[in-house]
């Protein structure tokens, strides 16, 4: 196994998932599939990403300040918090993003780790080529993240069993799946990388 790939898990927080206050409609359904994508990186002891949205309580992200959201992921909430069924292993990578007061930041590469260091950086210092990702939303962070790392020159994995979109208009996540597409992301379900992992 090539020790250049990683697993990038994209804010599958409370807030995004069923009751919470941005509700990805069946958000919570992924985090199984999540968890079995976790269970086979970590097997193969390749680097695992999990990236938060981490917002003050007063950012322009937010409508009451001028943006388009409600209030969600604020820093410390329980709704910031990653869903309690996802099982990521201590040595799990946690990304913040969005913490600029006048910034929406929806790509994980606007985001860094608990020292500072954005996620560009690590990557590098990991020699990761390919990155596989998946979490919510597909039709916002999802898609800004894997738009990013194509323009970064990453290769890109859609996990496309372990993402969910919003659509605030109908289709805006097959939209998004199809503009990652066009960009160069390859998609794959977990059944495919399991047995192409395997041989
Ligand atoms: C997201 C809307 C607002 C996301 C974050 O994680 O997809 N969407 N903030
Ligand atoms: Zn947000």
């Amino acid at each position: 196994m090539k020790k250049d790939r990683a697993l990038l898990i994209v804010d599958l927080q409370n807030d995004f998932c069923p009751h919470g206050a941005l509700a990805v409609p069946q958000g919570d359904k992924i985090v199984p599939l999540i968890n079995k994508y976790i269970k086979l990186f970590s097997k193969n002891k390749l680097p695992i990403f999990a990236s938060r949205d981490w917002h003050p309580k007063k950012t322009t992200h937010f409508k009451k300040f001028g943006g388009l959201w409600p209030v969600h992921c604020v820093q410390g909430s329980k709704g910031a918090q990653f869903h309690p069924d996802l099982k990521l292993p201590k040595e799990t990578v946690i990304i913040s993003k969005g913490m600029s007061p006048q910034k929406d930041s929806y790509s994980a590469f606007d985001g860094e780790d608990s020292s500072g260091q954005p996620l560009y950086n690590l990557l590098k210092i990991l020699r990761i080529k390919e990155l596989y990702v998946g979490g919510l939303a597909t039709d916002y962070c999802v898609k800004e993240t894997v738009l990013e790392a194509l323009r970064k020159g990453f290769k890109v994995r859609l996990l496309l069993d372990a993402v969910k979109g919003v659509n605030i208009k109908k289709g805006d996540s097959e939209k998004a799946i199809q503009e990652m597409k066009t960009q160069g992301a390859k998609l794959i379900n977990f059944k495919e990388l399991k047995a192409r992992w395997s041989v």
